[in-house]
């Protein structure tokens, strides 16, 4: 097992978040590893590490002012083991290859998990969406899809939304690619109503964690009604966990985004969320204007001297991390369970550094991995696939009880995993076993390719 990672570090020694990603599952599955020796073999994790393609390209457009800029593309093509490459695109000037190759790898497992046909990839670009016009937006979707229509179509990768791509950027990247392709296809999903979207997956990913996390709380004989939540970020993740929340009648504390968070310990009510709605999908705001419309909330500004993220330090009962990978560090770890915390259920992609994990784990509290409970959006998405092929459209309700039955299956496959491995409800060993099992099945019945 050292083996294998020493050589992944070494091979690509700058890809700290892919190592972390790929570290965290391959500790876990060690009890599979050991009883089944075949899958050493056949080479697995060698081959899991390595995506099946790698695909990375320049993003030449002109802003608003004439003057030529130029991104970088990409996408990775992980894992068509078990359907279509499937996964989000990533606008964010963070963006390079080692939070791709790390995202892609997650979406392997968490695209297993589902239930539904879909491989895993993942893309994006290190534009920065921040401050541009819809003008600007709409002449890099296009750049940028000019060449990914290439390597992309509803048979071989499916993109879809992440951070800085929402219903606005799918619209304009399916714009270009129905203009080059010639033909009208489910090559993206996260479509608007209008032309093939699915209903329910604006709101997938942050329901979808809501449904795990009552389900992990039904263990205890408990429920979200009345309890004290910390949601981070305030984007499309963050947005539909509170709606959720409000609707089950927990009361929903804090919002951020990468300039700072508020604190509302009267709770953000409904009016309160379509405020919030307005400011980041219409407007394009910043959350700070959250206080200055609600005078009893506090707007605190990011402090990146501190060691730790004040937002994690309030009495609270459940946590939804939904802004980004590393958002909670051993630090907020040790606050949120001295303040009272019982569960963490990741709504972002790896927002808990290995640090932190260890410690919820450690204290027992319910903590699902994002690839268990954020796993919602990718699912309806597949159902957005399924839409597409038929040439049918879902009701509301079908879609979000389907929603509703994977989220309660990916939670009972989770627990029996664990349980089968002898590390009965611990959420992370169960998720990246079960996800880790059907992709190896999968890649030993097909051989190597
Ligand atoms: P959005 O772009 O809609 O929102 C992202 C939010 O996170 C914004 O509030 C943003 O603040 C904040 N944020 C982004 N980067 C940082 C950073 N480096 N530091 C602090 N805050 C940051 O994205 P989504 O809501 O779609 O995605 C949120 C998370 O959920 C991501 O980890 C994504 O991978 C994951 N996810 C998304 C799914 C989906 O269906 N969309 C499905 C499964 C997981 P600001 O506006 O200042 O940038
Ligand atoms: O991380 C994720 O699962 C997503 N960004 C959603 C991917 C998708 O294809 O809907």
């Amino acid at each position: 097992m050292t083996d294998i990672i020493l050589y992944m570090k070494n091979r690509d020694p700058f890809e700290k978040e892919f190592h972390q990603a790929v570290e965290e599952v391959f500790e876990t599955v060690q009890p599979v590893l050991e009883r089944y020796p075949d899958y050493r073999q056949a080479a697995i994790l060698e081959r899991l590490i390595e995506p099946e393609r790698v695909i990375q390209f320049r993003v030449p457009w002109v802003d608003d002012e004439s003057q030529v800029h130029v991104n970088r593309g990409y996408r990775i093509q992980m894992s068509s083991v078990i359907g279509p490459y499937k996964g989000g695109l990533r606008f964010h000037p963070s963006v390079n290859l080692s939070i791709l190759k790390f995202l892609a790898f997650e979406q392997v497992f968490k695209n297993a998990l589902t239930t539904l046909p879909m491989g895993g990839g993942k893309g994006g670009s290190d534009f920065n969406p921040k401050g541009r016009s819809d003008q600007e937006i709409m002449r890099f979707c296009q750049s940028f899809m000019m060449e990914l229509f290439r390597h992309v179509g509803p048979n071989t990768d499916v993109p879809a939304g992440d951070i800085g791509v929402g219903a606005r950027e799918i619209g304009y990247l399916f714009g270009m690619y129905k203009k080059l392709r010639y033909e009208f296809t489910g090559v993206l999903t996260g479509k608007s109503l209008g032309w093939g979207g699915s209903l329910v997956r604006p709101e997938a990913t942050g329901f979808g964690n809501v449904y795990f996390a009552s389900e992990m709380l039904a263990t205890r004989g408990e429920s979200l009604k009345g309890k004290i939540c910390l949601v981070s970020g305030s984007g499309n993740v963050a947005q539909y966990t509170v709606e959720k929340l409000i609707e089950l009648g927990a009361r929903v504390v804090t919002l951020s985004d990468s300039s700072g968070y508020i604190y509302d310990e009267d709770g953000i009510d409904a009016r309160k969320l379509d405020f919030v709605k307005r400011l980041k999908n219409e407007r394009r705001g910043r959350i700070r204007e959250y206080a200055d419309k609600y005078s009893k909330a506090a707007y605190i500004e990011t402090d990146s001297t501190l060691d730790h993220n004040p937002m994690w330090n309030y009495p609270a009962k459940c946590a939804f991390p939904s802004a980004t990978q590393n958002e909670i560090n051993d630090k907020d770890a040790c606050n949120l369970i001295n303040r009272g915390i019982s569960l963490v259920s990741e709504g972002a992609n790896m927002p808990s550094t290995p640090e932190a994990i260890k410690i919820f784990i450690d204290k027992k509290i319910l903590y699902a991995p994002g690839k268990a409970s954020n796993a919602g959006g990718v699912a309806v998405s597949g159902l957005e696939m399924s839409q597409n092929s038929m040439r049918i459209s879902w009701p509301r309700e079908e879609v979000d009880n389907r929603l509703k039955g994977i989220m309660k299956s990916i939670h009972k496959t989770c627990l029996d995993a664990a349980a089968e491995y002898g590390d009965p409800g611990n959420y992370l060993v169960g998720a990246n076993i079960a996800g880790f099992v059907k992709v190896v099945n999968a890649m030993i019945d097909q051989g190597v390719v």
